[in-house]
């Protein structure tokens, strides 16, 4: 039992040592990633420079290809699990073709999805808490960074989920069916914009962005400039669960 135990805080350790898993408080302001800074990303796999920002493989999410990733809701497949992946420091979105999550250090720098056979739904994941905060939202640009003779249907979705143990909540508002164009085109852009009042004062909040493996070759999508936003519950509402907090807490010492 206890040597279970024991491996257990050691998988805990070495794992929290490449990994950022961190909420980011929304409090102290907008979380913001543009990848300008190359040197958060250096290792393969190492996500631990990077606040707030996991990516995952995604192995076993889903099988076969095709698949529309807004239905994989599933944290991990069952088998390996969850598997932390980065591709570090790479420059050739156009024929790299190991799958998963990549940095790529070109004139304006990105981290990009590309589904495989192996990284069956590769995703980028965000930790941020939104305790005391209203109105919040997510933002980012899906960049088609493949210029190859790829032309892949390379959809794109965006989930959240309110605890750490739960499936997601696909947001369908959010969806992209094809962030590619092609062949030979590395242009389209894609903003993608989402809010949902459900997100208010959740002191947990994770956001995936995640694709599956598309049929044929997959294309690299950049998922640049991303915001996540809120602003402070208003003083108003504020007062007002303050002033019911203190009704019942006089209403329980009346009843005493
Ligand atoms: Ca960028
Ligand atoms: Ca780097
Ligand atoms: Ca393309
Ligand atoms: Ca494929």
């Amino acid at each position: 039992m206890k040597k279970i135990t024991l491996l257990a805080v050691a998988a805990t350790i070495s794992a929290s040592a490449f990994a950022d898993m961190n909420l980011w408080d929304l409090s102290t302001g907008d979380f913001s990633q543009d990848w300008t800074n190359t040197a958060l990303i250096s290792t393969d796999d190492n996500w631990s420079g990077v606040a707030s920002v996991m990516g995952y493989r995604g192995d076993e999410l889903v099988a076969g290809t095709g698949v529309d990733p807004q239905t994989i809701l599933a944290p991990a497949g069952l088998t390996p699990g969850l598997v932390v992946d980065v591709n570090a420091n790479r420059t050739d979105p156009n024929t790299f073709l190991t799958g998963g999550v990549a940095e790529f250090e070109l004139t304006n720098a990105t981290v990009a999805l590309n589904g495989s056979g192996t990284a069956d739904a590769p995703s980028l994941n965000f930790f941020v808490n939104a305790s005391g905060r209203t109105n919040v939202s997510i933002g980012y640009l899906l960049r088609d960074l493949d210029g190859s003779a790829d032309n892949s249907v390379q959809p794109i979705a965006l989930q959240y989920r309110l605890s750490s143990t739960s499936d997601f909540i696909n947001v369908g508002s959010a969806f992209v069916a094809d962030a590619s164009s092609g062949p030979s085109l590395a242009t389209l852009t894609t903003p993608v914009f989402a809010t949902n009042s459900l997100w208010d004062n959740q002191a947990y909040l994770e956001f995936r962005v995640i694709t599956a493996n598309a049929v044929g070759n997959d294309e690299w999508i950049g998922v640049d400039d991303i915001r996540i936003a809120s602003e402070a519950i208003p003083e108003p509402a504020t007062m007002v669960v303050l002033g019911a907090a203190a009704l019942a807490a006089a209403a329980r010492r009346k009843r005493k």
